[in-house]
């Protein structure tokens, strides 16, 4: 089976209610219908419930940028999965880097919120990646295949197979510095091949795997021509719909 192929908008803490609908209707009206890749948004929790009103086509999934395990409970501040579907998400985004790093997520959080997205029944964006020193220190395959292993245990076979990975070196987020469609084919096939020894070949071989860190209308094509990126989680070149159209639109 062919991989159909995910672009996925992550706008962090950007963008209004307004904001978020006049973009959408925008790029559905652009783009149009999409039957052979997945359109993916990511707007802020506020602006969930327009974004799903909005999202009016075929192709067009919306996805939260994070969640709290529990169903319910005394979590100031959280949002549950229950709420998320509630609104109609289809996908939560798991264990950004800026969540590890700027608010002390750790994998064991992380493994919490995998099992909780299929128990409530959204599909999960792993999010998995080094930093410069690791890179630099040739750890990279080690950092990530760790993240991997602590992620995912206790997932069944049929579940695993369903995760969607981002993989995003830190060092690329945000910076102008992307991974050559190269550096990221390597780790990508690696994260195939781990989830191969930790699961199946046949579940590797469903699963997508996507490329995050300063994705750009001017790499997006080289980067989807390597065999295992399967899509690509976008910041900063999805916040105008201009940039974000012609990476949907990738050849
Ligand atoms: C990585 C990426 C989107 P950017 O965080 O998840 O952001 O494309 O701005 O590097």
């Amino acid at each position: 089976d062919k991989r159909i192929s995910l672009i996925a908008a992550n706008w962090k803490m950007h963008k209004t209610i307004g904001e978020t609908v006049s973009f959408i209707e925008t790029l559905q009206k652009e783009v149009g219908p999409c039957t052979d890749r997945e359109v993916m948004i990511a707007p802020p929790y506020t602006a969930l419930d327009a974004a799903r009103k909005a999202m009016t086509m075929e192709g067009y999934k919306l996805a939260a940028q994070n969640f709290h395990w529990e169903e319910k409970g005394a979590y100031t501040g959280e949002i549950s999965g229950p709420m998320l579907k509630d609104l109609g998400c289809d996908c939560v985004i798991l264990g950004h880097s800026e969540r590890r790093h700027l608010f002390g997520e750790t994998d064991e959080m992380i493994q919490k919120k995998l099992a909780a997205a299929f128990k409530f029944g959204l599909l999960p964006i792993l999010c998995v990646g080094e930093v410069l020193e690791e890179r630099e220190a040739g750890r990279t395959l080690e950092v990530i295949g760790t993240q991997l292993e602590r992620a995912v245990q206790g997932l069944s076979r049929e579940e695993s197979g369903k995760i969607v990975i981002a993989y995003e070196p830190v060092w690329a987020i945000g910076t102008g510095k992307t991974a050559t469609p190269g550096q990221a084919q390597e780790v990508h096939l690696a994260i195939r091949q781990h989830i191969a020894a930790l699961f199946d070949k046949e579940v590797a071989n469903r699963l997508r795997i996507l490329y995050g860190g300063s994705v750009k209308p001017d790499n997006v094509d080289a980067l989807m021509a390597q065999p295992d990126i399967d899509g690509l989680l976008v910041g900063g070149a999805s916040l105008e719909v201009s940039s974000f159209k012609r990476i949907v639109q990738y050849q």
